[in-house]
């Protein structure tokens, strides 16, 4: 097949009505299923606590591995545009809600270069909260720090490798304190994670 894997993080946790993040992120994934055809491959949803704690609502979060041409900003172009649809015609029927869609990495592309990348990525907690960058990183970042993200994409691209630290997804989602990820709970779990 051609064209790069390109990897996706869906999440939602808008308020209000009982299940609109699960819908919001289903609405996302069904664009973007539509988008990439039928080699697209999606992680089930999961239940997740929002991060850091306290800023909200639980969150759906969900995965999903595509086969695209496309380069990373026209990817991107393509997530912002599905976002936009989501929050357009959500808001018409049940009041507002979000979808957020993340691109966290496209093949072994690293943007704008590997010392931009590691620096973003080796950035202290603290100051995460206040400095993000302008311009597209890749891969994402903050991917290899979230239990939210690295558990739902070892259901889809559990091999993808770290372009920069040699990592693969496993890796990642094994490096991570036991607690994150046993705080990230599929939704046909049930409630009490059974
Ligand atoms: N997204 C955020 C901030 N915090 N927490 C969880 N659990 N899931 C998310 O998708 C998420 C978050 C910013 O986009
Ligand atoms: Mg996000
Ligand atoms: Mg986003």
């Amino acid at each position: 097949m051609s064209g790069d894997i390109a990897l996706v993080s869906l999440g939602s946790n808008a308020s209000g009505v009982h299940n609109a993040p699960t819908s919001s992120v289903l609405f996302g994934r069904l664009h973007l299923v539509s988008l990439f055809g039928d080699g697209a491959r999606c992680s089930r949803l999961f239940k997740t606590p929002a991060f850091p704690p306290g800023i909200g609502p639980d969150f759906i979060n969900a995965a999903m591995a595509v086969r695209t041409t496309l380069d990373p900003d026209a990817i991107l172009a393509e997530l912002h545009a599905i976002e936009h649809k989501a929050a357009r015609e959500r808001s018409v029927r049940w009041g507002p809600r979000t979808l957020d869609l993340d691109l966290l990495g496209v093949g072994e592309c690293v943007l704008p270069d590997r010392a931009t990348q590691t620096l973003w990525r080796g950035l202290a907690p603290e100051d995460q909260r206040h400095r993000w960058p302008e311009d597209l990183i890749l891969p994402h970042p903050r991917l290899q720090d979230r239990a939210f993200v690295l558990v739902p994409l070892a259901e889809v691209a559990p091999d993808w490798v770290h372009p920069v630290t040699g990592l693969t997804v496993v890796q990642m989602r094994d490096a991570l304190p036991p607690a994150d990820v046993a705080g990230i709970v599929p939704l046909d779990a049930g409630e009490d994670g059974a």
